[in-house]
């Protein structure tokens, strides 16, 4: 494959300048520990949404997905953000390689996440962005958090970057089709279309400010 190898011209690999280095072989053992990582991430929130559920009768979190990014998704947002093709760069640069989706009821209910996810010590945030407070051009809301989280490999802490989205039912309704429509289709989309999807976004948003206020 073309991605691997690009990456694999570099057989050493050395993970955010912290004290590890790894003879890697393979592209599949680096994402071994964006799984692992994203694993120990999923673990905490799954135990966070049953806590609040069981304890406190409160669904704060209705559902998460995680994914680990396609090695063409990643080769592509490489090139897109003109990365030199290597292990380097490619963890330093692609924040998202690992990443999970919260997705909760109501719009308060993603501060109230965000605030529990940073209470956690082990996870380290590395850098947020409030697509909430201020949507992107696209219409897109959504709060993004990158986090740094240790993961124990053969006795050694090294810290792997995950990339954590929190948004409502609405907004990821919204995200999804939009993702489908545009997002991912190197098809240029009309302009009559991306202004129906900010319209679509706009009403979404009012949406979720009603049932905030309802609750
Ligand atoms: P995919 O397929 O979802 O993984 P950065 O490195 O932080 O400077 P980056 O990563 O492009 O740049 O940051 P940004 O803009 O915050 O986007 C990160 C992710 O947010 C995207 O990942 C999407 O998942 C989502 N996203 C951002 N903008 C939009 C949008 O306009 N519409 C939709 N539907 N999703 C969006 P990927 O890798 O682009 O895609």
């Amino acid at each position: 494959m073309e991605l691997e190898n690009s990456l694999l011209k570099q057989d050493t690999l050395h993970l955010e300048g912290k004290d590890v280095e790894i003879k890697s072989e393979t592209f599949e053992k680096l994402m071994f520990l964006y799984s692992a990582a994203l694993r120990e991430v999923e673990t905490k929130i799954n135990i966070l949404k049953d806590e609040l559920k069981y304890l406190y009768n409160y669904t704060l979190i209705d559902h998460i997905t995680t994914r680990i990014k396609k090695p063409e998704s990643i080769l592509n947002k490489m090139k897109k953000k003109q990365c030199n093709i290597n292990y380097q760069s490619l963890i330093e640069e692609i924040s998202d390689i690992a990443g999970i989706r919260i997705i909760c009821p109501l719009k308060d209910d993603i501060f109230s996440v965000i605030n529990l996810i940073k209470s956690y010590p082990e996870f380290k945030v590395l850098k947020e962005k409030d697509y909430i407070t201020k949507p992107k051009k696209s219409g897109y809301s959504s709060y993004h958090l990158i986090i740094d989280v240790p993961v124990n490999v053969a006795g050694k802490m090294i810290y792997v970057k995950v990339e954590i989205q929190v948004r409502t039912m609405a907004m990821d309704f919204w995200a999804s089709l939009e993702h489908d429509i545009k997002y991912k289709t190197n098809k240029k989309v009309s302009k009559k279309i991306s202004k129906e999807l900010i319209e679509c976004a706009k009403l979404i948003n009012k949406l979720d400010v009603q049932m905030s206020n309802m609750v």
